[in-house]
């Protein structure tokens, strides 16, 4: 195994232990909720975002206790958004990372739950972090940013104006913005909070941001042209260009995150977990 690929199996066997420890036990009541938000967790997701949290983080040098709560935070959020976009109100869908969805598994009620508890676990996450992890500073940012990722001007809202804007012929710009919202808020929002452990200064903060938007932006574009090989649909990215141009646009903006980097020394981990995420 090349050392990237060992960083990357050991941080994700870290957040899963630690996901497995702080997730409440489905002994506890309510039992049948906890047993639901542990089955929605604790399985085969690929874990991109806290990844993204350590590799940030630790690019900068903070120390990996101080990047444990965030990246569970992120990987919470992302998980809530997948059992709410499942929901026969949304994709409804009827299975998730190889399993059953929640609404299949368990029922709608309990996935609605599901979703809104993880949310309020994520926040109380970061809300318990010790002075000794975190300054108040860093906390309120943090907070600051999961927020914003999640709301309406984010990844909720994202998911609002894909509604809003279905029945309508929307243009590439339009889409973009879904892509952003949707899907980058969350992604970009891991790079922040790895950031802020790491103490980034203005220079790099904006720089990682940036970063964070062109890989977003790339792993949708990604995630469209699978689906497209999967099924031939050509929904999303590709109602608007055809697979070459789609394919072209993805390796310039993983050209452009490779770019962003370069300014870094040591640039290696955010490398890895964007080629990871990005398989060209
Ligand atoms: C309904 C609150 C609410 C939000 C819906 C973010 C979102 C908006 C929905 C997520 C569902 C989705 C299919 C998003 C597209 C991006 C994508 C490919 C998500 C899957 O992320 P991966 O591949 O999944 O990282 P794993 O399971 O590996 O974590």
């Amino acid at each position: 195994m090349t050392q990237i690929n060992e960083y990357l199996a050991e941080r994700k066997t870290r957040v899963n232990q630690l996901l497995n420890h702080l997730l409440p036990s489905s002994s506890q009541e309510p039992k049948r909720l906890h047993e639901a938000m542990r089955y929605v967790v604790l399985n085969d997701g690929k874990r991109l975002r806290p990844l993204l949290v350590y590799a940030t983080g630790e690019t900068l040098g903070a120390p990996i206790e101080k990047l444990d709560q965030a990246a569970c935070a992120i990987e919470l959020i992302h998980v809530y958004s997948l059992v709410h976009d499942d929901l026969p109100a949304m994709d409804n869908d009827d299975f998730r990372r190889g399993l059953p969805t929640c609404h299949k598994k368990f029922d709608e009620a309990t996935a609605i739950l599901v979703g809104d508890a993880l949310q309020a676990l994520a926040f109380e996450l970061i809300a318990d972090l010790q002075d000794s992890q975190l300054n108040s500073k860093q906390q309120l940012d943090m907070l600051r940013i999961l927020v914003k990722a999640c709301g309406s001007h984010g990844m909720v809202g994202g998911q609002a104006l894909e509604f809003a804007w279905m029945e309508q012929k929307i243009n590439l710009q339009q889409q973009e913005t879904i892509h952003h919202l949707k899907t980058g808020a969350v992604i970009t929002a891991s790079i922040q909070l790895g950031a802020i452990a790491g103490e980034a200064n203005q220079e790099q903060l904006t720089i990682l941001t940036q970063f964070g938007k062109h890989l977003g932006l790339a792993f949708q574009i990604q995630d469209d042209i699978h689906d497209y090989h999967k099924d031939q649909i050509s929904a999303s990215y590709l109602a608007h260009m055809n697979l070459t141009e789609a394919t072209e646009k993805l390796h310039e903006l993983t050209h452009q995150a490779e770019s962003l980097l370069n300014s870094f020394g040591e640039k290696e981990l955010l490398e890895g977990v964007k080629n990871y995420a990005i398989s060209l």
